[in-house]
């Protein structure tokens, strides 16, 4: 009697709490602040994102939907090779809205396919398997929850079937130059030659069309990049006031880099995890970058990191390309 429980979190779950205090701090506290977008997606942040993909300003996700269900034959034949059996594996997978067109499509054609979605949430998995069990009974389906790399090793050393990457969004996007790189030579590292990657990037294009995407009017964007402090001061106990930032969005047409920042509108301290950490006015904290690609940057990014370009296909306005690589 009178015994507290004292409820911990999971040791899983408490290894990524610690990562993101440690990224948090180590971000807020360096010379030039920043943020790691992928901390974006905690609950509300994937619901702003689901918003953010309905915005009419938002054009990336409507771009890569038409050419997931207007060239679906193109991609088909570009990845249905010498019709030996394959694991078509996707990095990310969401709610596969996209990607279903195509295995609707493969199924039509009878090709011999298990479809791999990796996720690193559970729940994601679990609503994507009983929907696809419901709309596409015939699919072989094997998801794999956890973080891209690991459970692309544990793809290809399960078996030595041909595989198929997708890697949708334009998420290679958000990372730098350079990193993209690395990530293409260490998903390069993970396949066999003729295994093939299908990437999608976002191209350069009109700059306001691109600015407007990122800058909407409904405030969408902003309460995206102020959600993230939201979760700081609820995950780590701190208390900043997401009144006292604004959303500023840049996009340098010369290189591609389309950028979120959040704006310090006052001087201020605020505490977190123990740290006081102090904002000058007009200080900022960057927050994404959202890259834009030339056609031949994609091109020279393929043979940078070992792969083959096969095909470029892209939608109707030639805004958004899935580039198809081989290993
Ligand atoms: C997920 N990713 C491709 C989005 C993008 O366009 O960079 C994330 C996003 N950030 C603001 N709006 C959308």
């Amino acid at each position: 009697t009178g015994a507290t429980t004292v409820l911990k979190p999971f040791p899983q779950e408490s290894i990524k709490l610690d990562q993101f205090r440690t990224d948090v701090i180590e971000g807020l506290t360096a010379k030039r602040k920043k943020l790691l977008s992928k901390y974006f997606y905690d609950h509300r942040g994937d619901q702003l994102f689901q918003q953010i993909m309905a915005m009419p300003e938002y054009y990336l996700t409507k771009c890569e939907l038409d050419i997931f269900q207007n060239r679906t034959a193109d991609l088909a034949s570009a990845i249905c090779f010498r019709e030996s059996p394959f694991d078509l594996i996707e990095l990310g997978a969401g709610d596969a809205v996209k990607s279903s067109f195509l295995l609707k499509f493969l199924l039509d054609q009878e090709a011999d396919f298990t479809y791999r979605p990796i996720d690193i949430s559970g729940n994601i998995l679990s609503e994507l398997g009983e929907r696809l069990a419901m709309q596409l009974p015939a699919l072989k389906i094997d998801s794999l929850q956890g973080e891209y790399f690991e459970m692309l090793r544990q793809a290809t050393g399960s078996n030595n079937r041909r595989k198929v990457v997708l890697f949708l969004g334009g998420n290679i996007g958000n990372m730098e130059i350079g990193e993209a790189g690395l990530f293409c030579r260490e998903l390069r590292s993970h396949l066999n030659a003729g295994d093939m990657a299908l990437i999608g990037f976002d191209l350069k294009k009109n700059p306001q069309q691109i600015l407007d995407a990122y800058n909407d009017r409904a405030g969408i964007t902003a309460a995206f990049n102020l959600n993230l402090l939201s979760r700081i001061n609820r995950e780590l106990g701190a208390n900043m006031d997401t009144d006292n930032f604004s959303h500023y969005q840049n996009y340098d047409p010369e290189t591609g880099a389309c950028r979120s920042y959040l704006v310090s509108l006052v001087r201020q301290q605020v505490d977190i995890a123990g740290n006081r950490i102090v904002f000058e006015e007009n200080e900022l904290i960057d927050m994404e970058v959202s890259q834009k690609f030339s056609r031949q940057q994609i091109g020279e990014l393929a043979i940078r990191s070992g792969f083959m370009q096969l095909r470029e296909i892209s939608d109707s306005k030639n805004w958004f390309i899935d580039a198809l690589w081989m290993a």
